[in-house]
């Protein structure tokens, strides 16, 4: 039986909830991060962090007696650990390794060159070249990035895809004028409708609703990425 929980940031809460794991979920103000986080949770100052075990505290005050882990995958990892049948991870070997394969391609082929275009550091034809690669690993006919079960290869690219839908509804980033709007013409056309589906399917999941909020993601954009450099 899986012991208390506390979640500190919420980005990957939606794989708690498909796994229908209790928990508790604190949102650390990172602008005014208190102390205990940093001195009693995660050294690094980062969100996501989790404490597991220990007594059932208030999570303004963890317990030593509780593991701290830190790091979105290590951490999405660690909850499919905790739920086996939640089919966060499949048994079956292959698709593990292929769960795993696309949450490295995440972070090399979606999180880093968004980053890299919402930053004005990349042409938008940058990303765009790692949303091909990611679509190629989605399988005609399929709901999910892997087999045919919500996996945490979904949990952990979900928070990006609603990045990506601010970014082309809204035109904000450090990038050229309207190079936001172009990506999302791009996407919206015949070569891109697979990895569109599978954005779609995503952002209706219950999961993403009940833990995304659209409007304070914008506010975030306007607050810190919307100036252009140029
Ligand atoms: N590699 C880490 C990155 C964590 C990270 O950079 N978190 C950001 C929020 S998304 C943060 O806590 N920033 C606050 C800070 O660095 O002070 C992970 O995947 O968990």
């Amino acid at each position: 039986m899986p012991e208390q929980l506390t979640l500190y940031g919420h980005k990957i809460e939606l794989a708690l909830i498909e796994a229908n794991a209790p928990h508790k979920a604190y949102q650390v103000k990172l602008l005014d991060k208190p102390e205990w986080f940093v001195n009693k949770v995660n050294p690094a100052g980062k969100v996501p962090a989790v404490t597991y075990g220990g007594p059932d505290v208030d999570p303004e005050d963890p317990s030593p007696l509780s593991a701290k882990i830190a790091e979105s995958i290590v951490i999405l990892e660690f909850l499919a650990d905790l739920y086996p049948d939640s089919g966060l991870l499949p048994k079956d070997p292959v698709l593990r390794a292929n769960v795993r394969f696309f949450i490295d391609a995440t972070t090399k082929h979606f999180h880093d060159p968004f980053y890299a275009f919402v930053r004005g550091c990349e042409p938008y034809e940058y990303f765009l070249k790692g949303i091909e690669f990611i679509q190629g690993l989605l399988e005609e006919g399929k709901d999910f990035a892997v087999g045919d079960h919500y996996t945490i290869a979904d949990a952990c690219i979900s928070p990006y895809l609603t990045r990506l839908k601010v970014i082309i509804e809204t035109d904000l980033g450090q990038y050229p004028v309207g190079m936001g709007y172009k990506l999302g013409d791009e996407l919206k056309g015949h070569k891109f409708a697979k990895f569109m589906k599978y954005v779609e399917r995503m952002l209706e999941r219950p999961s993403l609703k009940q833990t995304h909020d659209q409007e304070s993601l914008i506010m975030f954009f306007k607050t810190y990425l919307a100036e252009r450099v140029q």
